[in-house]
């Protein structure tokens, strides 16, 4: 079901108060069962509006939904993409305060830059030409939604629970990465938590790129110059808890690390 510009509205102001004030609210496929898609991401262009109009800038995109298995768990064979504004940028190293989240999430992603603008069907070898740099990232994030109880169309609107990103050192030396195979390990205090290649991100992370100036195009909409992207995740995302040091290392990077408190 499509909804009406003042739903839309509605909706999108419902997600945001609930992110400003860290309460969880129902998912909006419990009062709208065949909410449709279009309108679900009618809502998330909605809600990074009222956050561009106090004051954020848009940086770039992020896939979701990259890996099999979360595939599996919602049940879509497509992954979906969000908004990464500078107000989710998180610096290395930083403390991370819980204060105003819901429940959130932490896992292990790749990041890149890129520099010129990309629209329609692009490959590899246009994608690396676009890429100025890759890093290792640590993406948090945490559904508007009550226990994380959501359908498609729901995590959609809520711009795919987009919280935070950290970002390590950038490689602009791209072909010495094994972009295909790299092993990725996220530890909370030296336990490991979550192991991963690359390769579960969509199979390669400039095919996770590839599909989301793919599902812009089909927007409508380009991947713009000094875009940054998070790829995708390669593993599950952990719950965080406060005083926990969370590290993410990877083949050919260095690792990053975040510090999270109360
Ligand atoms: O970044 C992600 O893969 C998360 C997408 C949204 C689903 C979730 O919140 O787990
Ligand atoms: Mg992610």
């Amino acid at each position: 079901m499509a909804l009406s510009d003042t739903d839309i509205k509605a909706w999108s102001e419902a997600l945001n108060l609930a992110e400003q004030n860290g309460t969880a609210m129902k998912r909006i496929t419990k009062t709208i069962p065949d909410l449709d898609i279009p309108s679900s991401y009618d809502i998330q262009d909605r809600l990074i509006r009222l956050r561009c109009d106090r004051g954020e800038q848009i940086v770039g995109y992020k896939m979701g939904l990259t890996s099999k298995a979360k595939m599996e768990q919602m049940g879509v064979s497509d992954p979906i993409m969000g908004v990464l504004t500078d107000a989710m940028k998180v610096e290395s190293n930083a403390n991370y305060s819980l204060k105003n989240k819901i429940h959130p999430r932490i896992e292990p992603e790749i990041a890149f830059h890129i520099k010129s603008e990309l629209k329609g069907n692009v490959g590899r070898e246009k994608l690396l030409g676009a890429c100025s740099w890759a890093s290792l990232a640590l993406e948090i994030i945490d559904s508007r939604y009550r226990n994380f109880d959501f359908r498609l169309p729901d995590v959609l609107a809520d711009n795919c629970s987009s919280t935070g990103f950290v970002l390590g050192e950038a490689i602009s030396n791209i072909a010495s990465l094994a972009l295909d195979n790299i092993q990725l390990q996220m530890t909370f205090d030296d336990k490991v938590m979550q192991e991963g290649s690359s390769s579960a991100i969509l199979g390669h992370p400039l095919d996770s790129l590839e599909a989301l100036v793919s599902m812009l195009s089909a927007r409508g909409k380009s991947l713009p110059a000094d875009s940054i992207v998070l790829a995708g995740a390669a593993t599950a995302a952990v719950t965080l808890e406060a005083g926990t040091k969370v590290t993410v290392s990877g083949t050919g990077f260095s690792p990053v690390n975040l510090s999270i408190v109360s």
